[in-house]
Order: C-alpha cells, then structure tokens, then sequence
C-alpha cells in the first residue's frame, strides 16, 4: 500500500518545505505521496502547522500513524481529543540555533546597555563601562531544547546562569532549580529572566505580579516562550513602576499584537513579531523524514508530546 503524507503546513508554507521535504524522505530511502489533499481515510502521516489547513477533526484519519508538528510549541493541538495518534513537536538544529542566537543578542544587548550607548551619540564623552557577564546572572525559565542550549551559550560567554524546569534537572555550568522555591530562588537572582516554558495551564500566567515583585528592581524580562506565560496587566504595573526595567517581547496572547495593545507603544518594551527562532526547512525536513521511517518501520517516534502534560 502507498505511504500518503498530508501536508497540512499551509498553503503559504508549501512552496517552501516540498522541495526539502521531497528531499529529505529520498534520502530516507521513503518512496510516500506526498501531498497538501488527500481522502482522510488514505493518510498515513499529517505534517502540521497551527495556522494552516488543520483539520479540527482528527477522527475520519483512520489510518494516520502520527501526527508531525512543525512548531515546537503544540499547545494548539495537544488539547484536541479526536487526535487519538501520537503527536511529535519539531525539534530542529536550525530552530534551536536561531533561538540562541535572539536570547544571547537581546541579552547581551541589555547587558551591555546598546540602547543607551545608541542613544548618546551627542558628541558628550562619557566613559562609563558596562559590568563583566560574571556579574549579571540570568535565569532562563524552561531548559527544554531551547532553553538547554540558551543556557549553555550565555554560560559558556561568563554569564552566571540559572535554570528552572519541571523536572529536576543537572547541566553543567548551570544553576538548575525546580518547583516553587526554585523558581522564587530564580526570580530573586537574576537581572535578566527569559522564559522558554511552553503554554499549558500550569504556566499560564507564571509570571504574574506576585512574582514579577521578586525580581530585582530594574530587572530585564525576555519572552520569546509564549505571550499566556506572563500577565499582561501585571507586567505593565512593574513597567511603570521600575520593578521590569525593560521586556523584550516575541509572543503574546493574541498575534498579531494588536494595534491598540499598550506594549505597542511603551517606552520599555520592545515587540518582536514572533521571530525568534523559525523552524528552518531543510534542517527541519530530516527530522520529518526520520520520524516518518521510524512510525513505518514500527520504532519508537522521536519528540513525543505528553498530552497530559501538554508538551
Ligand atoms: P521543551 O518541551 O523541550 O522544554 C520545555 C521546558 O519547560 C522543559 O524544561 C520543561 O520541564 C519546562 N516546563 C514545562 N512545564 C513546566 C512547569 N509547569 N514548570 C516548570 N517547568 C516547566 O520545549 P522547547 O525548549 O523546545 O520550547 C519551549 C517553548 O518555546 C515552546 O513550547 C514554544 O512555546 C516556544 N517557542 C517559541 C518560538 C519563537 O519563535 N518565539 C520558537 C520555538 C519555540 P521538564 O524539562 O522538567 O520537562
Ligand atoms: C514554535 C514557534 O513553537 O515558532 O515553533 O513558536
């Protein structure tokens, strides 16, 4: 019987994954249609996007193997009872690479003060240097893939770094903390926190205004996580305040931002419109293509969601 891969990625992103994707099941040795229609009834595996042409209903998928995100974050569908098949995340070299280098580029941007320096350029000469990395610790909340490999990064440049997960956790170079404590103990260390939880309902608003006013004062907030992680209200109350010197900010609870959203306008928050890390087609193609030969020839699937849990 023919293997049929639906990709429902989206219309938009098809002309840039079917040639990567073709590719990248050849050299997997995966003769499979692949293709953006077929019958419910005849698709073996669904690539998935959240914002392209999902089906709400999983159930007429009757001989779907698997289910292949190509976002990191599922919080779209991990909830979805009628997807009964496993459902995998992407993990992408590619992905993560880009996350790292937004985190190190916007931490090391409030680090080194780039704003201010950028601002100055007034002819007044004001030697004022920035402190080493050493002194400015960090705390990275969620040391998944991405956070793993933020943490590393800022660790290796001298950065002390701290990192919270569910799980108890050890990383070399890496301050590794969990549970409520934990992240209290994170919260009260660093000068920069960054978030890169995924959005379930126990990280929902985890960063609310309790615990906004355990951060240091002037601290630097990075969210390239998920806008649901931090309480909107709350966060504008420690802006305006002092509390948060400066938000970056990727993701937020309704994308596009609003044009109306105060974040838009704020004097300190910085808006990124959801490009940290894009998961790239060729790197991300592979990881696809080997799930694909791992649900056909009946191995274990890489990058399995816990659907209780949520990620
Ligand atoms: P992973 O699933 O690999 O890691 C998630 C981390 O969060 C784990 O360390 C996990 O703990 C921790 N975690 C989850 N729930 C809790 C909790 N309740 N309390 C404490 N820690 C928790 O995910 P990734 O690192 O691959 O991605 C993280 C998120 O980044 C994605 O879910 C997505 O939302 C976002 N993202 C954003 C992108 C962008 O462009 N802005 C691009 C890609 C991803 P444990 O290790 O114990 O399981
Ligand atoms: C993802 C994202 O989850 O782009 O991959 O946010």
């Amino acid at each position: 019987m023919n293997t049929t891969i639906l990709f429902a990625g989206g219309a938009a992103r098809w002309p840039i994954w079917e040639a990567p994707l073709r590719r990248a099941l050849e050299e997997s040795g995966i003769h499979a249609d692949l293709t953006t229609s077929a019958a419910p009834e005849t698709v073996d595996f669904i690539v998935y996007a959240p914002s392209g042409d999902i089906p709400a209903d999983f159930t007429p998928f009757i001989r779907c193997r698997a289910v292949l995100s190509l976002w990191a974050g599922v919080e779209r569908i991990a909830s979805n009872t009628t997807l009964t098949q496993p459902l995998c995340r992407m993990v992408d070299p590619g992905l993560t690479q880009g996350m790292v280098e937004y985190v190190t580029g916007h931490v090391l941007r409030h680090h080194l003060g780039l704003d201010a320096i950028l601002r100055s350029q007034n002819g007044r000469w004001n030697p004022v240097a920035p402190p080493l990395a050493t002194k400015r610790p960090v705390g990275i909340l969620g040391l998944g893939e991405l956070g793993a490999a933020c943490a590393n990064t800022l660790a290796t440049i001298g950065f002390p770094v701290m990192g919270w997960s569910r799980s108890e956790k050890t990383l070399q170079d890496v301050d590794c903390y969990h549970g409520d404590e934990g992240l209290s103990a994170v919260l009260r260390r660093a000068k920069i926190v960054v978030t890169l939880l995924p959005a379930t309902t126990a990280t929902e608003n985890i960063l609310d205004a309790r615990r906004l006013a355990l951060l240091q004062q002037g601290a630097t907030i990075i969210n390239p996580g998920r806008g649901s992680l931090i309480d909107d209200d709350a966060l504008l109350g420690a802006l305006n305040s002092g509390q948060v010197g400066h938000a970056t900010l990727d993701v937020f609870r309704t994308e596009p931002l609003p044009i109306e959203h105060p974040f838009w306008s704020h004097p300190r928050v910085t808006v990124t419109p959801h490009i940290a890390a894009d998961t790239r087609p060729e790197t991300a193609s592979r990881v696809i293509a080997e799930n694909v030969r791992r649900g056909l020839a009946g191995e274990p699937l890489m990058h399995l969601v816990d659907r209780e849990a949520g990620y």
